[in-house]
This record gives C-alpha cells, structure tokens and sequence, in this order.
C-alpha cells in the first residue's frame, strides 16, 4: 500500500477493454458513448507511448483491464435480493412484473440486452480503478464507464444500475493493515461529484443516518448540481447545508447551482472546494466528472466550458494537483461527441499533459461525428449565468459555517 508519492512522476492508470465498451454502449441512456469515448483517446495516442519516448519513460496512461465484479464485491452495498433479480434477469422474456418496478427496472432504468454483463463490469471496473490506487500502483486511476452516481442499495435509479462509487469508496477506506512501525491506518475519502444531477445514491449511502458510515467520519461527499422544482432527483440532501437543522451533516455536503452555471461561477466557488479538502485532509479523491453540465448538452441547464478558468478542464486539474490519489469517474453527458472530447481532454490533464484545446481530432473511424468543429474544444454557448453575486456570496457565508464544523 502507498498513500503518498509524489505528482512529478504520475502513474496514471486507465480502465478500459473491449468487453467493457461493447457492453458500456448498449446502456439505454448512452447508447455508443463508451465506445466512442475510448476510441477518441485511443485516436490521441493517450495509450501509447510517444514515439520517441527512451525506455523507462512513463509518458502514457497504462491501461487496466478490468475484472468483472462477482457477487461478493457487489454485495459490499447493494441487497442481496436485488443483485439476485438483476443479474439473474433474462431480458428475453420481458414481462414487466412487479418486481421489475420493485427493483426500478422500469422508465429510467429499462433493463436491456447483456445488462448482467454490464454490471459486473462496470462496477468490476471502477474496483479495478481503486484497487489500482490503494494498492500504490497509481497515482490516478481513470474509469469514464464508472460514476453511476444515483443507483440505491436495492434499486436501479436514474440510469444507474449499479452503485459502482459507493463500492469504489468502500474499497478505498478500508483500513490498511499495520506494519511494523506503522500503525492500522483508516484512510479518508473525499468524494466530489461535478454532474449536473445530485449524487443521491452516493450522498444517501455515507450520510450520518446510514449504517454505510462508521462512527468516524472516514468519508465526505461532496456533490455541486443543479437544484429546481421537478428535477431529477429530488432529495432534502441537494439543498445547501443549513448548519442549525438536526439534520445537518458537515460530512455531506452539497452546493446547488442555479440555470446558465458558467465558468464564471465555478471559478468563483473554487475556494470552498479548495477550504473543504484543505479541512478534510483526504488520502483519496474520488470525482465524478459528469459531463452533462457542459454547454451543448441536450439538457441545455448549465452554460460550463471545458477550457479556461473555472472549466471542467481547470478544475480537473487543480484537483489532480491536490497530490491525492485520485479515481476518476465518469457519469452524465448526452452529446457524446462533447463527452469524448471532455474525457479525452481530462485524460491528458490527468497524465500532466494537457493536449491543446485547439487541437484536430484525427482522422479515424468516428471522425465525421466531430462536425463541424473538428476540435477538441467544448466552448461555452451563450445563456445567461442566473447564478448571481448576492447568491454566491450567501453560498460562500454557508460555507464558511461548515467547515467550522469539519472537525474529526
Ligand atoms: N431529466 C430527465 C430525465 N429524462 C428521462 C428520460 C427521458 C427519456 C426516456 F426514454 C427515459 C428517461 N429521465 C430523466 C430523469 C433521470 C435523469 C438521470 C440523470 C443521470 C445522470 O446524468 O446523473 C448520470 C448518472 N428521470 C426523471 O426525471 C424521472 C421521471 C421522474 C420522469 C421521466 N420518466 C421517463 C421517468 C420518471
Ligand atoms: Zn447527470
């Protein structure tokens, strides 16, 4: 097990195999996307060594082939009876009986051809990814199939089947044996979810009232979304903290953002990030990099650029400096030419490297999807930022309250 090792020399790994894109792409939701997101970083040469790299040099992200989950691993958090209906489900016969709706198979959540498959291996893939960075093999382990930040314990939600980011921040905060010398450690987990939609399934599954979360807090989770009447999901824990409700937890946390959310304003809210892992001092970083934010999604709800100050790109990147081991994960994103652009591009922040945002897409098979841009680049549109200053600032007075109450 290594907990620190320096950022100059960054391993960075990269979850990612055949099997794994095929059944990712039949996701309803995301029908094609994986496979596009891989084949857009293949096309970058992100996988391969450059050229003229002299041997030893760790100039590329190593890939990780993952191991699907078995049902032992599952179980760390979901329902027993629930895995049992999910992947014993035969989609062939398709009857849409009580307990497909019992289970949330139903609406967001259809089941589909290879489901079991696929959640084996997406929820074995986000493991791969954390088994990497607990056991020192990675600095920062990559895995955009993961991040299915709304899935329950005993119900698929959101078009998220399996919760592969509770499972993924199990496995991280289990304690490290001793040696001789060191004592057991209880590694703490800082869990930051950037997708335009609540992480309800995550925040639910480590909130104080959970049995998830032991008595000391090892895991904080941090979701930034955009909150309204009637949009998905609707929970009492997407609102801003209220320090003085019985109900406050300082260990989850969220920051709704209001419609037009621009580079702007997550420039501006930087420093509470910043304050909230400075005070929770994690050993892990889980993100979930959700991309559905972004300007051209067809949610259309906030204006977010990839590049320049306060982009997902920046923020990535400042989050990479922190010097954590850090999983990255994947989640929403509905144009999935963007999407591939965005995780590509994140890819190369992560490796130290960024690509130039201005940079051609080069020529390969999905090509012509790239119209008519034909660059890397997602820039922002021209809604109207409705996050004000008289609300940043009281986001920021909340702010300063809670991490008063950061204390472990
Ligand atoms: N918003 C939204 C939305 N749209 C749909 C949808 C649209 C067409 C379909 F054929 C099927 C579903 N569902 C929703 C949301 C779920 C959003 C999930 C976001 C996931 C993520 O980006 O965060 C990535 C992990 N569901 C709802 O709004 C629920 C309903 C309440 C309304 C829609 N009907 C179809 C189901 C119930
Ligand atoms: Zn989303």
């Amino acid at each position: 097990y290594a907990l620190h090792r320096g950022v100059s020399s960054r391993q960075v790994c990269y979850v990612v195999s055949n099997e794994l894109a095929k059944v990712s792409s039949l996701l309803p939701s995301n029908r094609n996307r994986s496979l596009l997101v891989h084949t857009l970083v293949k096309a970058f040469g992100l996988l391969s060594p450059p050229t003229n790299a002299a041997k030893g040099d760790e100039c590329a992200v190593k890939p990780l082939r993952p191991a699907p989950a078995d049902f032992k691993e599952l179980s760390a958090y979901h329902d027993k009876d629930y895995l049992q209906y999910i992947l014993s489900r035969d989609v062939s016969i398709y009857d849409g009986g009580p307990n497909n709706a019992e289970y949330g198979l139903e609406e967001d959540c259809p089941d589909f051809p290879h489901m079991a498959e696929y959640i084996r291996l997406v929820a074995g893939a986000s493991l791969t990814a954390a088994r990497a960075l607990r056991h020192g093999h990675a600095d920062i382990a990559i895995c955009w199939d993961g991040g299915r930040h709304h899935a329950q314990k005993a119900r698929a939600s959101g078009f998220c089947y399996i919760a592969d980011c509770v499972l993924a921040i199990l496995l991280l905060k289990k304690p490290i044996p001793a040696t001789p010398g060191t004592p057991v450690i209880k590694p703490r987990v800082m869990y930051l979810d950037l997708d335009l939609h609540f992480s309800d399934g995550v925040s639910q599954a480590f909130y104080s009232a959970s049995p998830a979360r032991s008595a000391t807090p090892q895991v904080l989770t941090f979701s930034i979304h955009h909150s309204a009447p009637g949009f998905f999901p609707s929970s009492e824990l997407s609102s801003l903290p209220n320090t003085s409700s019985p109900a406050f937890d300082p260990f989850t946390l969220s920051l709704p953002l209001e419609r037009g959310a621009s580079n702007a304003t997550f420039a501006r809210i930087w420093p509470i990030v910043q304050r909230v892992k400075d005070v929770f001092e994690p050993d892990f970083v889980v993100v979930q990099c959700g991309a559905d934010g972004l300007a051209g999604d067809p949610y259309a709800t906030w204006n977010w650029a990839l590049g320049g100050e306060g982009g997902l790109g920046w923020y990535v990147d400042r989050i990479c400096g922190w010097g954590c081991k850090t999983l990255l994960l994947g989640g929403g994103g509905y144009n999935s030419p963007n999407v591939a652009r965005a995780w590509t591009y994140l890819t190369s922040v992560a490796l130290g490297r960024p690509l130039s945002l201005e940079a051609d897409i080069p020529d390969h098979g999905t090509f012509p999807l790239y119209a008519p841009s034909f660059t890397l680049d997602v820039p922002p549109g021209h809604t109207q930022d409705q996050n004000t200053e008289e609300y940043l600032q009281h986001v920021e007075n909340v702010f300063a309250q809670v991490v008063e109450s950061i204390v472990y």
